[in-house]
């Protein structure tokens, strides 16, 4: 799961972008990339997202970093870089920036040149004395860091928001094995890791009731029709949250109303009545399937705070 660049893409981008669309609606179920889902009305829904009574993802992860940040600031110790993986408006970064002793720099690296140098132009105002080096890349690729940040004698990468559990398993721990590799034997990694819970919260936390869930999963189409040219018939979608136990994770799809033909460039997929186009996994861990997985891209779990009711995980992890 990678986010989109909001601005147009040029046309050989857009014949990629359309190819990749296609092999998804040739798969079985149908596949579309949640990166459709962050055009700009996307990521303000998703904001909205973020505060709605029944996605309990954000508040609970903001709650363990007000109650244990100055103990994770202790365990990042004096002089790191800070280096934030997908860092969005850099939020909960804040709440550990202010308790960090003397950080060298803070790297926030984000595809969304526009949001990215947005929240760093805001953090600049509030933190004068931090060396803030904004880095736009699609962290799921190799990235260029500047050198002073690679010679630095601590580095931490920063990934909070369950980002991770976007990801299938190959990929989740590909991703783990780089930011393992980017920090080094003197490094560490923190982490927001959701948790398995009863899937009947998860998927009202998936789809709410006031609809900005189905919204947001709607949208995606709408962003494919604008930038792909193709014609989904947005009305003709029910959105679905369901619980796959035997891959521990919450799925979102889009429930066709009636047999379609959805035209893309140059082709035409039908798609009928009742079929599922997946647009989005979210796995749930275990403390333990979690353990696994980082020890299988050579991270141990040294230090994990949760909240009370234990729904959310904030994890540090060393080589
Ligand atoms: C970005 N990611 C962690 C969110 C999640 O919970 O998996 C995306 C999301 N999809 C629907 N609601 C939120």
């Amino acid at each position: 799961m990678a986010k989109h660049p909001s601005t147009a893409p040029a046309k050989s981008a857009q014949d990629t972008l359309t190819n990749d669309v296609l092999d998804g609606l040739k798969k079985e179920p149908k596949e579309l990339s949640p990166v459709w889902f962050y055009d700009e009305l996307g990521s303000f829904l998703f904001d909205n997202i973020c505060e709605l009574p029944e996605y309990y993802i954000t508040r609970t992860e903001l709650q363990i970093m007000h109650g244990h940040a100055n103990e994770m600031a202790q365990y990042i110790g004096p002089d790191a870089a800070l280096i934030e993986f997908g860092s969005g408006t850099s939020l909960k970064t804040r709440l550990l920036l202010d308790r960090l002793e003397s950080p060298l720099a803070y790297v926030p690296v984000d595809i969304s040149r526009e949001h990215l140098f947005a929240a760093a132009g805001a953090l600049a105002k509030d933190y004068p004395h931090l060396h803030i080096v904004p880095v736009c890349a699609d962290f799921t690729q190799n990235f260029e860091l500047p050198n002073f940040i690679r010679a630095a004698e601590r580095r931490i990468v920063y990934f909070p928001g369950s980002t991770l559990g976007n990801f299938d398993r190959a990929q989740a721990r590909a991703l783990l094995a780089r930011m393992r590799d980017l920090v080094g034997k003197n490094g560490a990694v923190l982490i927001g890791i959701d948790l398995r819970k009863d899937p009947r919260v998860l998927e009202r936390a998936y789809d709410d009731a006031a609809g900005v869930t189905a919204e947001f999963n709607i949208n995606a189409l709408r962003h494919v029709n604008r930038e792909l040219g193709a014609d989904f018939d947005l009305d003709a979608f029910d959105h679905l949250a369901v619980w796959v136990e035997n891959e521990s994770r919450i799925e979102m799809h889009l429930v066709s109303r009636k047999d379609q033909t959805v035209h893309l460039g140059g082709e035409k997929v039908r798609i009928g009545r009742g079929e599922h186009l997946r647009t989005e996994y979210c796995h749930k861990y275990t403390l333990e399937s979690f353990n696994e997985l980082a020890a299988t891209a050579g991270l141990a779990v040294k230090r994990v705070w949760m909240d009370p009711n234990k729904q959310f995980s904030v994890q540090l992890l060393e080589p």
